[in-house]
C-alpha cells in the first residue's frame, strides 16, 4: 500500500511532455495524485501494485482523455462595464482605431473601472471565470490596465489575487499601467509614463501585486521609447516583462522585448522576421490571440510559419476583455487558432498547456503532466485530442482537478 490520496485508471494521457509521441501521449495510463502533485504517471502495466492497494480512492474514467489543466495566459478578465455599443459602431463601419482615438474604447472601460467597487470587479471576474473553469482551466493571468491611477490599479490587481482565494484558479498577475493614456494626461504620454514608472509600478512591486509587467506598445497605446521606460522599471525592481506588441502595427516591441528577456510576446500580427528572430534568441513565447483577430475582423495572419522556422514557442489565449475579445471559451481558442492561424491541433493543445505555463514563468510546475508536477488535471470525454480544437461551442469536460481536489466532477 503505496497510500496515494486518488488514482485514475482506465484512461489516455495527453502530458504534452516531450517523450517522442504526439501530445507526449500515454494511453492506457494511469496518474496518482498526492496533496496538491502528481505522485505517479505512466503506463498502467507499470504500476507498481494494484490500483486499490495503492490509493485510497480509485477512480475508473471509462476511456476518457486527461490533459493538464488548462492555462489561459493572457486576460483582462477583470473590469468594470461592457462596451456592446462600441460593438454596434464597429458593426456600422466605425474601426476599432476610430473608437479608441474618440475616447471610446480602453478609456470607456477605464470609466466603468474606476467606478466600480473592487467587490463588484471581483464578482463579475469570477462570473466569466467560471466559463473558463468548466472547460478545465486551473491557471489564468489577469492583467490591470483599466484604473491608470495608482488607487484604481491597485483596486484591479487586488481584486486579481482575490480571485486566487475564491476560485479554484492559480492567478498569475501582470501590471499593465501602460495600457493606455488616461483623460486626465490627454497630450502627455510622457508624463503619464512618469506616473507608471515612479509611482505606480514601484508600488504595485513594493505591495506584491503584479507577477509581471506588461505594456501596449502600438499606435493607439504607447511608442517604443515609452514602452522601455516602464521595462526598464520592471527590471529595476526584479519583475519580468511581456508586451502587447503588433497588434495593429509594428513598432519594432518584438526586437524591444526580446531585448528585454520577455518571457512572452502578445498578438503579433505585425512582426518582422528581424522580430521573430530576436524572440527566439530570447526564448520569449508568442501569444497569439485568435479571439481579438476574429472579434475586430483581422485581415493579416500573425507569422506562424516564421515561428515554426525560428523554434518560437506557441500559446494561445482567451485576451478575455470587454473591447477586443469578450471571449470566455478557451477552447474556441483553440478551434481559432487552428481555423485561422492554421496551428496544427498539437500546438494549440501545447499552447494552452506547455507553452502557456512558460509563458507565465509557470513551467517548472504547471503546463504538462509529469511526476512531481501540480495535480491540475482536465479530465476529457473525447476519442482523441484533435477533438479539442475540432468541436465548436461543445465543452466535453466531465472533470477538473486542481491541486489535488475536484474542481469539477461529472464522472
Ligand atoms: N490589446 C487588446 O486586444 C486589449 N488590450 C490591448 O492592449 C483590448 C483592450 C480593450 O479594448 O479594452
Ligand atoms: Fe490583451
Amino acid at each position: 500500500m503505496t497510500g496515494w490520496d486518488k488514482i485514475f485508471i482506465n484512461c489516455h494521457l495527453a502530458t504534452m511532455t516531450e517523450n517522442g509521441r504526439p501530445y507526449g501521449a500515454v494511453e492506457d495510463g494511469a496518474v496518482a495524485l498526492d496533496g496538491d502533485s502528481i505522485a505517479w504517471i505512466g503506463a498502467a502495466t507499470d504500476l507498481p501494485d494494484s490500483p486499490e492497494r495503492t490509493a485510497h480512492a480509485v477512480h475508473d474514467l471509462g476511456g476518457a482523455w486527461i490533459t493538464p489543466g488548462l492555462i489561459d495566459c493572457h486576460t483582462h478578465i477583470v473590469y468594470g462595464g461592457d462596451r456592446a455599443g462600441e460593438f454596434e459602431q464597429r458593426l456600422e463601419g466605425a474601426s476599432y482605431e476610430e473608437i479608441a482615438r474618440a475616447g471610446g474604447g480602453i478609456r470607456s472601460t477605464v470609466t466603468h473601472t474606476r467606478a466600480a467597487s473592487e467587490e463588484a470587479l471581483v464578482a463579475s471576474a469570477l462570473a466569466r471565470l467560471a466559463d473558463l473553469t468548466a472547460e478545465g482551466v486551473t491557471v489564468v493571468e489577469i492583467k490591470s490596465g483599466y484604473g491608470l491611477n495608482l488607487e484604481d490599479e491597485l483596486k484591479q490587481l487586488r481584486a486579481a489575487r482575490t480571485i486566487a482565494t475564491q476560485a479554484p484558479v492559480t492567478v498569475s498577475t501582470t501590471f499593465l499601467g501602460a495600457h493606455a493614456l488616461p483623460p486626465e494626461y490627454e497630450g502627455d504620454p510622457d508624463g503619464y509614463i512618469d506616473l507608471v514608472c515612479e509611482t505606480v509600478l514601484p508600488e504595485v512591486a513594493r505591495l506584491g501585486l503584479a507577477d509581471a509587467v506588461d505594456v501596449f506598445c502600438e499606435n493607439i497605446g504607447f511608442t517604443a521609447g515609452q514602452s522601455e521606460r516602464v521595462f526598464r522599471a520592471a527590471r529595476d525592481h526584479s519583475l519580468p516583462v511581456k508586451g502587447h506588441v503588433g497588434q495593429l502595427s509594428d513598432l519594432g516591441g518584438a526586437e524591444l522585448s526580446a531585448k528585454y528577456g520577455a518571457r512572452s510576446c502578445e498578438h503579433l500580427e505585425f512582426v518582422s522576421e528581424a522580430g521573430v528572430k530576436a524572440l527566439a534568441e530570447a526564448g520569449t513565447v508568442a501569444v497569439l490571440l485568435p479571439g481579438a483577430f476574429y472579434f475586430l475582423r483581422e485581415t493579416h495572419v500573425p507569422p506562424i510559419e516564421l515561428f515554426r522556422a525560428h523554434g518560437v514557442p506557441m500559446a494561445l489565449a482567451t485576451d478575455c476583455n470587454p473591447g477586443s475579445s469578450p471571449a470566455t471559451s478557451l477552447l474556441l481558442m483553440l478551434n481559432m487558432g487552428c481555423t485561422l492561424f492554421r496551428m496544427t491541433p498539437e500546438e494549440a493543445l501545447a499552447g494552452v498547456t506547455r507553452y502557456a505555463a512558460q509563458a507565465l514563468g509557470l513551467g517548472d510546475r504547471h503546463g504538462t503532466l509529469e511526476h512531481g508536477k501540480a495535480a491540475d488535471l482536465a479530465i476529457w470525454r473525447i476519442g482523441r485530442p484533435a477533438e479539442l480544437s475540432y468541436r465548436i461551442g461543445a465543452n466535453p469536460c466531465i472533470g477538473v482537478i486542481r491541486a489535488g481536489e475536484f474542481a469539477r466532477d461529472l464522472l
